[in-house]
């Protein structure tokens, strides 16, 4: 058992680690690891003594019973993308980067569906899916960086929820390393396989704790060429939430509804030197995409003309304009980034209190953090805000605590996509019940018994 999260690691692991990888795939110069080391906000920074860098299932086998026999944790890490502490060693733990497990991904065009290993990124994979006539349904920001394996491993949600689902509605089979070494493979793609437990679905969502994901079988969607985005002003957070509903009941092809408010895109424009996007400035916006194989122009304005609060709006068809607007709410998180290191509070609430808690969130922080910044924006088609402040202390989690239980108060979850990690631990006994958390324990002590998976992530080890 790994009691102590920081341990040091065994002197005699790296030249055994070394023989399993080679020594180029073997890193210990600290002037590299030290990339592996700290998370895409800069909030969370680490150090590690060694980052192993496999290349195929049967090394990650290998790189698992060495260090489980050296009695060393490991924290998988993919395209280092994550918001919440989760991929980085935080208390010097060994990190496995994937990323060199991104051979071939292998589609199958008849099924409408793929296989790829978990180091190949998302754009990789939407790529290989519209070379064989299809699409991926899931769609994120961090889409260049991000790896397949990573999406799996948080649940990624992103864009195209509303329309698609997740990433654990996307996969259909998982093939895994657990914490015991052994490997669980169902990779087959049947639609319809009612065998037992879905271990796929329950490492979804696992965040590195239970298994080393080394490769995905995942349902493609068909295309949709034809699409329409319109960015539309709005008088308030509510009207835009307003919109958004209503926009789910009418509009069939929507794929997309995004909110920012004036203030973040204010912030984005000056950041990445992009121009305002309407004529004036607006209290609230919301981004919509719709698709089909239809040009869903027509009813995308039909619908639009019968939302009574829409003061302006900028239309796009063509693919760059399109990309253009989108610019504006994909650009909040490395806009964000620039005024320190965000605390990121990815929440999410039912839909009748949804308008009433965006509202209400700037002075909920502002009760314990009269001196920060709040930005919010998100996937209000789902319900989803991401609450960014800046301007507190990285290791100041008086903001942190405040949000969430505000959101557990009404009946929201304080992670609607980013995963629980080591940022929010504390505080996962507000959304899940004393024998859920039992549950969490067993199954942890189960699929890796020394608690040697990101032992300071998601559950407690043990
Ligand atoms: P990492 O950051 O490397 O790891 C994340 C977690 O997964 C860690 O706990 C790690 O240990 C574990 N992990 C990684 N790979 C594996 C593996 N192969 N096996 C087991 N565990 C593994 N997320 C959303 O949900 N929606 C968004 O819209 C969204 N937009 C983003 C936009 C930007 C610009 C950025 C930077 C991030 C965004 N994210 C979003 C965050 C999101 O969690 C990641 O982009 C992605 O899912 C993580 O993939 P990764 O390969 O970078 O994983
Ligand atoms: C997004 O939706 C991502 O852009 C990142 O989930 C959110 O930066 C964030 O807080
Ligand atoms: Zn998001």
């Amino acid at each position: 058992m790994l009691a102590d999260p920081t341990f040091r690691i065994d002197p005699a692991l790296v030249p055994a680690l070394v023989d399993v990888v080679g020594a180029p795939n073997v890193v210990t110069d600290p002037e590299v690891t030290a990339s592996y080391a700290v998370d895409w906000t800069g909030r969370y920074r680490g150090s590690t003594p060694v980052v192993v860098r496999p290349g195929s299932t049967a090394e990650v086998v290998e790189v698992v019973h060495r260090c489980r026999s050296h009695a060393a944790a490991l924290v998988p890490q993919g395209g280092n993308t994550g918001m919440v502490g989760g991929g980085v060693p935080l208390a010097g733990e060994v990190v496995c980067s994937l990323r060199r497990l991104d051979a071939v991904t292998e589609v199958d065009a008849v099924a409408g569906q793929l296989t790829a290993p978990s180091g190949v990124t998302l754009a990789g994979v939407q790529q290989a899916a519209a070379a064989a006539g299809w699409a991926y349904g899931v769609d994120l920001g961090g889409r260049d960086s991000a790896t397949i394996g990573g999406n799996v491993a948080t649940n990624a949600g992103g864009l195209r929820v509303l329309r698609y689902g997740d990433t654990r509605s996307q996969v259909l089979g998982v093939e895994a390393v657990l914490g015991t070494g052994a490997v669980v493979s169902h990779l087959g793609g049947l639609v319809k396989d009612n065998t037992g437990y879905p271990l796929h679905a329950l490492l979804c969502g696992s965040e590195g704790t239970l298994g080393i994901v080394t490769a995905v079988r995942l349902r493609l969607v068909p295309p949709a060429p034809n699409r329409v985005v319109a960015l539309l002003g709005l008088p308030g957070p509510g009207a835009a939430v307003r919109a958004a509903q209503e926009l789910r009941r009418t509009l069939p092809s929507l794929s997309a509804a995004e909110f920012m408010l004036e203030g973040g895109v204010a912030l984005v424009s000056r950041t990445l030197g992009l121009p305002q996007p309407l004529s004036r400035p607006h209290a609230a916006y919301l981004l919509v995409e719709a698709a089909g194989a239809n040009d869903p122009m027509e009813a995308l304005s039909e619908a639009v003309a019968s939302l009574p609060e829409v003061e302006d709006a900028a239309v796009a068809t063509e693919p760059g304009p399109a990309s253009a607007l989108f610019r504006y709410r994909e650009g909040h998180t490395e806009a964000v980034n620039s005024m320190g290191p965000p605390h990121k509070l990815d929440v999410s609430f039912p839909p009748d209190v949804l308008a009433e808690m965006i509202e209400r969130m700037p002075a909920v922080v502002a009760a314990v953090a009269p001196q920060s910044q709040v930005w919010l924006f998100g996937h209000v088609g789902d319900g989803n805000v991401h609450v960014n402040v800046t301007g507190v202390d990285p290791d100041d989690e008086r903001v942190d605590e405040a949000v969430f239980r505000a959101v557990a108060e009404v009946g929201g979850s304080i992670s609607a996509e980013h995963g629980i990690g080591t940022a929010k631990r504390q505080w996962l006994h507000l959304g899940r019940s004393q024998s859920e958390l039992e549950a969490f324990a067993a199954i942890k002590r189960a699929l890796d018994p020394d608690g040697i998976l990101n032992p300071n992530v998601l559950v407690a080890s043990g």
